[in-house]
């Protein structure tokens, strides 16, 4: 078989980018390597920038988005027992994000992929990439016990962070990390949420943060061991957290409780690896960097960066043009440093470091200068809606 783009990697970032590609006339062939339900049903991000909202209406398949995505004007902090909100629209001149899971993202795109008749395989097994380096690299695959081979012009890597894109030139790129001593226990729970905007709490026993997915659904997260196991967490441990750390000092606030449906453990990571091209392969989303998810910005970036991906390969195609396939990495990681930092400035501010009494008290001492500066809630606002270098 042969392609202009190979895609590895069917979640947001390759679903978009195939997307972005097919509206300009540029085929391509996604492979997966799990199952239509299982990737429909992976619960990941919430929280949508404006652009990324935009971007999703311009390319045709933001109507449910539209319909059901709820638009949010601000964010709560909560510690020492009170809240005090982030207005982002007014700090911002009038940005806002919208709340919409990442499952629903896949679902419209997978939807219309199979609607407009293009390749997508799912459960495709074995994949790897060769001939990367010269002018028509290879992909083989396993589809049905077959064995396979795709052949195309360009390979984009967009098989997330443990995929086998970026391990394939591994030796060539140069990688800056982060790990933190704790991660993110996750819940979805069958409760209307007791706020109307996200609360980013922190509190002596650790990081909580109430999000959304609709007016009936509610996902949580609570800071636990990095180590940590979802089984020591039955639902009454969980509850009793959430109560806990979600308080308010004047009682005033209340949580509502519903059956928990799905439960996760996180490990929260800061990773870039650099550059985004090697050759004919293009990295792009989680499969390039990580940043921890306590600034929302995983799944945006990934966003931003087929977008840009998307306008590269369609000036090489339609007018032979490659500045931008060759100025690809650079771009993009300017913004994805941007996201490093916030997404570890908010981490480091909201989390308790229980083993590090120095980094703990500077965490403290941000978030007490972020509820009394204008200046540091613009920083935090223009960030966490999406900043884009001019
Ligand atoms: P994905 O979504 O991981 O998709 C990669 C796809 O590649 C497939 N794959 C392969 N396919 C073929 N061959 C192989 N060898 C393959 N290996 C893997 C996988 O099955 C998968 O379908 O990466 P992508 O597309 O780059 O998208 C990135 C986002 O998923 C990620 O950045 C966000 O989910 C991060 N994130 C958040 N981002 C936000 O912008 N806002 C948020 O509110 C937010 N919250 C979160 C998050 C991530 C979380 N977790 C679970 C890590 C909350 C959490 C808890
Ligand atoms: C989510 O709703 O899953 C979510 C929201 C905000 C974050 C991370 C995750 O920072």
């Amino acid at each position: 078989m042969r392609t202009q783009v190979g895609i590895v990697g069917g979640g947001p970032a390759g679903l978009l980018l195939a997307h972005l590609l097919s509206l300009e006339g540029i085929e391509s062939v996604v492979l997966e390597a799990r199952s239509r339900p299982y990737v429909e049903k992976r619960i990941r991000a919430g929280v949508l920038e404006q652009q990324t909202v935009e971007a999703l209406k311009a390319a045709g398949v933001g109507e449910r988005l539209e319909r059901q995505g709820m638009v949010h004007g601000g964010i709560e902090l909560r510690f020492g027992g009170r809240g005090h909100r982030i207005p982002f629209e007014e700090l911002t001149g009038g940005r806002t994000i919208t709340v919409y899971g990442q499952t629903e993202v896949v679902k419209d795109l997978i939807a219309r992929r199979l609607e407009d008749g293009l390749p997508l395989v799912f459960e495709a097994t074995d994949v790897a990439v060769r001939d990367l380096d010269g002018e028509t690299p290879r992909i083989t695959y396993r589809e049905g016990g077959e064995d396979r081979e795709l052949t195309c012009d360009w390979v984009a890597g967009c098989d997330g962070f443990h995929g086998i894109t970026r391990a394939a030139v591994q030796d060539a790129l140069t990688v800056r990390e982060r790990t933190y001593p704790f991660a993110w226990l996750g819940i979805l729970a069958e409760a209307p949420p007791s706020t109307e905007e996200l609360i980013y709490c922190r509190h002596e026993r650790g990081f909580a943060l109430h999000s959304m997915r609709s007016p009936e659904i509610c996902r949580f997260y609570l800071q636990c061991a990095p180590d940590d196991d979802v089984d020591n967490w039955p639902d009454d441990r969980i509850w009793e957290e959430l109560h806990t750390r979600l308080a308010t000092s004047d009682g005033d606030w209340e949580l509502t409780e519903g059956p928990i449906v799905d439960k996760g453990i996180t490990p929260m990571r800061s990773y870039v690896a650099a550059p985004m091209r090697q050759g004919r392969l293009l990295l792009a989303g989680d499969a390039a960097h990580i940043v921890p998810p306590t600034g929302a910005k995983g799944l945006n970036l990934a966003v931003r960066d087929v977008r840009r991906l998307a306008e590269a390969l369609v000036a090489h195609y339609a007018r032979g043009d490659d500045a931008g396939l060759d100025a690809y990495s650079d771009r993009c990681l300017v913004r994805v440093w941007r996201a490093q930092h916030f997404s570890w400035w908010m981490t480091s501010m909201l989390h308790r470091f229980h083993d590090d009494p120095f980094q703990d008290e500077l965490g403290r001492s941000q978030l007490e200068y972020v509820r009394a500066s204008r200046a540091a809630a613009t920083t935090l606002a223009e960030n966490y809606t999406g900043f884009e270098h001019a």
